[in-house]
């Protein structure tokens, strides 16, 4: 086998860029020849997690399962993308832990609330801060930011970095880590 396999977990509030930034990535290598797969935490909840809701022990089976996936796409020697907000350290402590050293790789979007919720893409944001959705992640309901990842990909109110750049971060981190 040519390919070896990992996770790229990325982490951060809802419209921080998760899901951009893993298509950016997943372009990014297939263009180097590499198989990827991405697993998106609001794709899965329509269909394999579809009985799970947004309470904190929900959200651990959420992110549980879509880890076993990984490892499994990941076994086979494929770069699985797995984007989901994953709040909880201890959650995202126990995925990593499923994995052999290295190949999790924590990427944190590092973006400011008010600038995911500025961007409000699904208005979700709106919805939440009129009350209409409970528990919702960064208005009441916590994110636990990494203390200590492999990358983090900073977004600030000044400086806009496009997502083809970030994913070029990590293409270049898998790349100094033997990946690619
Ligand atoms: C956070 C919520 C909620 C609540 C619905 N809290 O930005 P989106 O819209 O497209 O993606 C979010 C998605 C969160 O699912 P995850 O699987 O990533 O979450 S977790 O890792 O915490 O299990 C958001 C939408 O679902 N959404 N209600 N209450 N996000």
């Amino acid at each position: 086998l040519q390919q070896k396999g990992c996770v790229i977990w990325i982490t951060g509030l809802s419209g921080s860029g998760k899901s951009t930034v893993a298509c950016a990535l997943s372009q990014g290598l297939h263009l180097r020849g590499k198989l990827t797969y991405i697993l998106d935490g609001d794709n899965v909840r329509h269909g394999l997690n579809r009985d799970l809701g947004f309470n904190a022990e929900d959200r651990a089976e959420n992110i549980r399962r879509i880890a076993e996936v990984a490892k499994l796409f990941a076994d086979a020697g494929i770069i699985c993308i797995a984007s989901l907000i994953s709040p909880y350290r201890k959650d995202r402590d126990a995925c990593r832990a499923l994995f052999p050293e290295g190949d999790f790789i924590e990427v944190f979007m590092d973006v400011p609330l008010n600038v995911c919720e500025n961007r409000d893409p699904k208005g979700l944001y709106k919805l939440a801060r009129a009350g209409k959705i409970k528990g919702f992640t960064g208005v009441d309901d916590p994110y636990e930011p990494p203390l200590k990842c492999e990358i983090v990909l900073q977004q600030t109110e000044r400086d806009c970095v496009s997502p083809s750049n970030m994913a070029e971060t990590v293409i270049s981190y898998l790349e100094e880590k033997g990946y690619l």
